[in-house]
């Protein structure tokens, strides 16, 4: 049987609200995406009924705002590792619909006299999404379309909704190293294959593998990488969630960000040059 939600996902359903557009599969996959920030909202597998993204309902859903969830697209600055604003601009910004059908869509932000008096670089972004009845990949390209070398750190910051973080493992990053953002970014070496959670957990796996496993009572979801280096793996822990305005009451135990990112070294792209990248999920 084909289950189809066509509702937008609370609290995009207001007036008030940013623009969102829906893709699908005939079997009844789909996936929800927002011109604010170029954002993915949303994605059901065809026959599942839950989002397999957490998307927070206190989030900001108004143009211009930082959405709590789903998949902001972070550029050109990861988290403060640098002098611009906190995980930079493209996730507040209104991109433009090149394509929105069937089960595809892109997006494109380009520069303007706002994101030049931030970062001074002439850029292109392009975001694909593409689904299919089991999967959704969002692939990331970058075109530096000024005439000087420009470098920049980037992420898709990816919020998975989990059914409850105490029973979730993320396998495949043993004998990963990392910086953890919870401990003024000391290096540390990962010995066990699969992580658990609890308190608050930031880290960035450097030189992460392509493929990792999530896991928790429910669900099940292969996670794959293209052309990012490292990985986010962040849940803000119990106090962390409490202080943030745009969560509900425990809503940290259902959400794990695991964030397909170049965070430890810049990318530097010269003049008219390209980069691209991807992340993909799949039901597993
Ligand atoms: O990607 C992890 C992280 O950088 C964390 O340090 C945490 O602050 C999170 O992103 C969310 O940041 P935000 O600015 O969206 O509250």
């Amino acid at each position: 049987m084909v289950t189809l939600h066509q509702n937008p996902p609370k609290p995009f359903d207001t007036p008030e609200s940013a623009e969102i557009r829906r893709i699908s599969t005939p079997a009844g996959s789909e996936a929800w995406i927002c011109a604010n920030g170029g954002h993915v909202l949303s994605w059901r597998p065809a026959g599942e009924v839950e989002d397999r993204l957490f998307l927070s309902s206190k989030t900001d859903s108004k143009p211009g705002a930082s959405i709590r969830g789903g998949i902001p697209v972070i550029f050109p600055q990861f988290g403060t590792l640098g002098e611009l604003p906190k995980h930079g601009f493209a996730r507040t910004r209104n991109w433009r619909w090149l394509k929105c059908e069937a089960a595809q869509a892109c997006l494109e932000l380009t520069d303007d006299a706002q994101t030049r008096e931030v970062w001074p670089h002439p850029f292109r972004l392009t975001l694909d999404v593409r689904l299919t009845d089991q999967s959704l990949e969002v692939s990331l390209s970058v075109e530096n379309s000024g005439d000087q070398q420009a470098s920049f750190t980037l992420a898709l910051h990816t919020y998975l909704h989990v059914d409850d973080i105490a029973s979730v493992r993320l396998s495949g990053l043993g004998g990963c190293r990392y910086l953890d953002a919870t401990a003024q970014m000391a290096e540390s070496l990962q010995t066990e294959d699969a992580l658990g959670f609890g308190p608050e957990c930031d880290r960035i796996y450097i030189g992460a593998p392509e493929v990792l496993k999530l896991e928790d009572v429910k669900r099940r979801l292969a996670l794959r990488q293209s052309g990012f280096k490292d990985t986010v793996v962040w849940n803000p822990g119990p106090e962390k969630a409490a202080a943030l305005a745009d969560m509900d009451a425990h809503a940290e135990q259902h959400m794990l960000c695991v964030e397909a990112a170049m965070a430890e070294h810049p990318v530097r792209l010269a003049a008219g040059a390209s980069w691209r990248a991807s992340q993909m999920l799949v039901v597993a």
